[in-house]
């Protein structure tokens, strides 16, 4: 398996942990965003958007970092990489796609200002925007995260999911402060040998 990813990005960061988390073997292959690699003809033959996460799995090819997820997962279900009951992969299916949709839906606006844009240059009312809705999306993980080590109980791919992002929240301006499971989680996230691999 090769990943097509770049150190920096929080969203190849989640398919590198679910990777790591699964015990596979697999290169990676850096793709240089500042240069605009991802947008060169041959790399968005593989990815018609010309974005990373994008996973090559001996010619079958998987991009949107949740789904390269889903795919480890179902790939190598010795791995534990989400619960065993359908109720509960349900939840993990709900808090996988929670990482995709709230945490990255502003944080992902919010990094192309905060690391795309000259300070001069960003779109403050966005980052404003960001900074003013996340404490409600990130109310939401605290509450799920009383009394569980993670997101669903067990380690997940939903952990995989959310956390990346996260990593960067106080960088960006977001308070984290009140949110003790959060950031426990997030402590237990860094402490897993995947978060420096
Ligand atoms: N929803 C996608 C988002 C992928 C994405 O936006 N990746 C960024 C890097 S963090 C990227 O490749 N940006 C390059 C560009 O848009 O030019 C996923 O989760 O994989």
């Amino acid at each position: 398996m090769l990943l097509y990813e770049m150190a920096a990005s929080p969203n190849a960061k989640r398919a590198r942990l679910g990777l790591i988390e699964s015990g596979a073997e697999f290169e990676s292959r850096e793709v240089n965003l500042i240069t605009g690699e991802q947008k060169q003809d041959d790399y968005k033959k593989l990815h018609p958007l010309g974005r990373i996460p994008l996973l090559d799995d001996d010619g079958t090819v998987v991009w949107e970092s949740g789904a390269i997820l889903l795919y480890i997962a179902d790939k190598f279900p010795d791995a534990g990489l989400l619960p065993k009951t359908l109720a509960d992969r349900g939840q993990a299916y709900q808090w996988l796609t929670f990482g995709e949709t709230s945490i990255h839906g502003y944080m992902g606006p919010m990094g192309f200002q905060m690391f795309r844009r000259k300070p001069e240059d960003r779109d403050e009312a966005l980052l404003a925007r960001g900074r003013q809705r996340m404490p409600e999306v990130l109310a939401a993980l605290d509450r799920q995260l009383e009394g569980k080590e993670y997101i669903v109980g067990d380690f997940s791919i939903a952990d995989c999911a959310c956390a990346p992002w996260l990593e960067l929240a106080e960088f960006f301006g977001i308070e984290m402060g009140e949110f003790e499971n959060v950031e426990r989680w997030m402590t237990a996230m860094k402490a897993r040998p995947s978060w420096g691999g």
